[in-house]
């Protein structure tokens, strides 16, 4: 049936494609060759296809959100990622938010939400101390609330200025309130790549062995990648691939979440953006490929709500939050949403207006509401 769909005018890739289609179908995992010749030469719909009943066998029709409100605490930074529009440097017209500043933020809040999720750039003066603290006072003021808080970048800094190691650093913060970590600082982990456009960043392995130890320590976390700058599918699938094995081990991640290199007010802003037919084939292959990832979430403050919604048809299960024009990180680089916003019932529409089950879930996907 799935032969009859893949339409490719040299027959040996056609058959290839059909291999994979098939291996997929029997719910076999594809390797990093089989992903490649899916990026390269299967047509969207058949991707889609394939995506799509790989969601339907973990989510059902369910599309997953969540009410949060994000926290920038500063936009200081002592790295140099090159595709970056959001850090300054110290002396500069960055902003620096006190922990009093950020209590009074989720005070004006929506008293619906059910997480925070905490991200900032990396500042060369604030230690583990400083953010165990802001934890612990949100956590004492709003036990409620779901922390989810600094990517492995931010907390490989916080541990070494602290001088202990990881997994002292994620029991500490574990103690202090902290649920879960978002997916970001990943980018991409091939060396050369990393060492092209954020070449002082925390490596591969560090990201991955922190993330591997807070899930040791019973800290849960989200995964990303940014793509749609230097990189090709190769590295797409190798990234993929370091991902997929470290779930294999521990189980620990959520979601899975695909960034897409936005180039305004950056140092890469020569690079042109890929195609919305290349981000929603990003987003099924992925779904294919991370068969051990239970989700994969569109963050629709980037990718814009309509992309957001057609991303539902290949793969995707989450539409992250209802945030309220709280992230500034892709306003600046050039994002569809300039002040993104979205109510709970204009996200149920969006949903709804593509037939699936909006599910307000917290933030372990817990159903609350459906
Ligand atoms: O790591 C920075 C990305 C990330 C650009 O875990 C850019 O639920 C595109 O990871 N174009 C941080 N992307 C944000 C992040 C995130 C967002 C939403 C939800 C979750 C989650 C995590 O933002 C960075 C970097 O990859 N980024 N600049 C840019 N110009
Ligand atoms: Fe700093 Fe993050 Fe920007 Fe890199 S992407 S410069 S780590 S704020």
């Amino acid at each position: 049936m799935i032969e009859q769909l893949i339409i490719h005018p040299d027959p040996q890739i056609k058959a290839r494609l059909t291999e994979i289609a098939n291996k997929v179908l029997n719910n076999e995992r594809i390797n990093i060759d089989d992903c490649i010749d899916l990026y390269e030469h299967a047509d969207l719909g058949v991707v889609g296809i394939l995506a799509n009943q790989i969601r339907e066998q973990k989510n059902g029709n369910y599309t997953y959100f969540n009410k949060n409100l994000h926290l920038e605490p500063t936009n200081i930074c002592i790295h140099n990622c090159k595709f970056c529009s959001y850090s300054k440097k110290i002396g500069g017209d960055g902003w620096e938010f006190s922990v009093d500043e950020m209590l009074a933020q989720i005070e004006k809040a929506d008293k619906s939400i059910t997480e925070v999720h905490i991200v900032g750039g990396v500042h060369p003066h604030r230690d583990i101390f400083y953010y165990g603290d802001l934890i612990k006072r949100i956590k004492t003021q709003y036990p409620h609330l779901h922390i989810k808080a600094f990517t492995a970048v931010e907390i490989d800094h916080m541990i070494k200025k602290a001088g202990i190691s990881i997994t002292e650093g994620a029991i500490y913060l574990k103690e202090q309130g902290l649920d879960s970590i978002p997916g970001g600082g990943a980018e991409i982990f091939d060396v050369k790549l990393r060492q092209e456009i954020c070449s002082s960043k925390s490596t591969a392995e560090q990201w991955l062995a922190i993330h591997e130890a807070l899930h040791n320590a019973g800290i849960p976390s989200n995964a990303t990648i940014l793509y749609g700058h230097i990189e090709n599918y190769r590295h797409r699938a190798e990234h993929m691939n370091m991902l997929r094995e470290l779930q294999d081990k521990t189980k620990g991640f959520n979601a899975f979440i695909p960034l897409k290199f936005k180039h305004k007010n950056n140092t890469m802003s020569d690079i042109t953006e890929v195609s919305v037919v290349e981000d929603l084939k990003n987003y099924a292959i992925s779904r294919i490929f991370l068969d051990n990832f239970p989700h994969i979430k569109s963050y629709w403050p980037m990718t814009g709500k309509q992309l957001a919604q057609l991303s539902l048809s290949f793969g995707v299960d989450d539409f992250d939050g209802t945030i309220n024009d709280s992230t500034k990180i892709y306003s600046l680089a050039g994002s569809e949403e300039q002040n993104p916003s979205m109510t709970t019932e204009e996200m149920k529409e969006l949903i709804m207006a593509v037939g699936r089950i909006p599910v307000e879930r917290d933030s372990l996907y817990n159903i609350i509401n459906r």
